[in-house]
């Protein structure tokens, strides 16, 4: 399979500006490809992985790949997909978080030196206004402009000058690139045809009609349940541990869908063919054992966040799931709960029936006796059928906390204050 096969099998192309003409390209030449992203968190998420990660099949395939950091657009903001005007970042924010993108980056895709990083505000800031009227505002049409798609939409509610002028911005990085470095191909999500194919025009306009100059984007992620890919009850699905912690990131890849996990394994991850046919097998005759699932989860949290915590995220995954809570240490449990909803409680003794009514995890004390004669409830680990037994908050993981489950599943995290 040559990359344009490949990326057709995993699913990962929505358009092209001129497919005939790029793969002819491709088997010519070892062009730069690129593909930027703007500063407007301080971290990336799952979403953003899939053109990175097309980027970096473009790298194993011998190809040379360029990832723009949006120093200077990330001032202005992108309009594309959003149905509103954003606000304006501070200068202090965009450097914040151009800092923290870098080295994201290039911890996840730099290491061995095969990619090149650029930040466009390097030239973007170098333009003054008449300038910038002069050598590219000529070069667009107003006229084509409003019909974009990203435009046309906001024309009922608005859109400012500065957003409108985006898409230049973002054409000019492009020919930047195809000048400085011989970038002839820019990647993206579906939602910045717009911006590339603003590009490409003025590289012909600039560079002549023949100047070989092409895009290529990636569908939206859709999931098959029809609810958005990379939300979680927690919030977005992050690539920064400090954010979401490469336990609730394994997790988060083990609980999908088996409508949706082949699909998955194509876009995220670099196994086989033939490894990623067998895993589809799986899926079809023995979908209980979840083998897709774990490998994906395995995959992609080893790429993001290395074996080591791979390893971890699996071994707190399986003591959950085994119910033998004692096993965790307090860090790990810091991890396993991070994002879930806890509950504060006092430090003091107290009974359990008394406890599990006072911090809300029983409705009633009624109630509350019936599970734990049951044998319903298990406090860090240990299962409780003693309705006199006194709990004490400062027993297990250093003080700080109480792991209690209620029935096979449920688990409460309670932060000793
Ligand atoms: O020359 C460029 C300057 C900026 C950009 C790209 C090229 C960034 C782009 N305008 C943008 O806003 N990208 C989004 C972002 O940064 O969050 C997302 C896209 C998504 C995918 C991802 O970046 O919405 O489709 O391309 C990498």
């Amino acid at each position: 399979m040559d990359i344009i096969e490949e990326l057709e099998w995993r699913g990962a192309i929505n358009q092209q500006t001129d497919a005939a003409g790029l793969k002819k390209l491709l088997k010519e030449k070892k062009i730069g490809v690129y593909c930027g992203t703007d500063p407007t968190g301080d971290s990336l998420h799952v979403g953003h992985l899939i053109p990175f990660i097309v980027l970096k099949r473009f790298e194993l395939a011998g190809y040379h790949p360029y990832i723009l950091i949006g120093g200077g657009t990330g001032a202005i903001g992108d309009p594309s997909g959003k149905n509103a005007e954003r606000k304006l970042q501070t200068p202090e924010q965009v450097k914040h978080n151009v800092d923290a993108l870098t080295a994201q980056t290039t911890k996840l895709f730099g290491g061995d030196g095969h990619i090149t990083f650029v930040n466009n505000y390097d030239w973007l800031s170098q333009m003054d206004l008449l300038g910038f009227l002069r050598d590219y505002g000529k070069q667009f049409s107003v006229n084509t402009m409003i019909h974009k798609e990203v435009v046309a939409n906001r024309l009922e509610v608005g859109i400012s000058f500065t957003e409108f002028t985006y898409q230049i911005l973002q054409a000019v990085d492009f020919l930047t690139l195809y000048r400085e470095h011989g970038v002839q191909l820019q990647v993206g999500g579906a939602d910045q045809w717009g911006n590339i194919t603003a590009g490409i025009d003025l590289i012909h306009r600039e560079e002549g009609q023949d100047a070989e100059a092409y895009g290529l984007t990636i569908p939206l992620m859709v999931k098959a349940d029809g609810t958005k890919f990379g939300k979680t009850a927690g919030g977005a699905v992050w690539l920064d541990p400090e954010k979401t912690s490469p336990y609730e990131f394994y997790q988060f890849w083990l609980n999908q869908d088996d409508r949706d996990v082949v699909k998955y394994l194509k876009y995220f991850t670099f196994l086989s063919k033939e490894e990623i046919d067998e895993l589809a097998k799986q899926v079809e005759e023995e979908p209980w054992k979840r083998a897709a699932q774990k490998a994906l989860a395995a995959a992609v949290t080893t790429f993001v966040h290395g074996k080591e915590a791979t390893k971890e995220a699996q071994k707190i995954s399986q003591i959950l799931f085994s119910g033998n809570v004692q096993e965790l240490t307090t860090v790990q449990v810091e991890q396993a709960f991070g994002k879930m909803p806890s509950v504060a409680v006092t430090a003091e003794p107290m009974n359990i029936v008394d406890w599990l009514v006072e911090y809300g995890i029983e409705q009633s004390k009624r109630r509350a006796r019936e599970d734990v004669t049951n044998g319903a409830i298990t406090v860090n680990g240990e299962r409780i059928r003693d309705v006199e037994y006194v709990l004490d908050p400062k027993s297990a993981f250093d003080g700080k906390y109480v792991v209690l489950r209620k029935g096979k599943r449920k688990y409460t995290l309670a932060k000793v204050k």
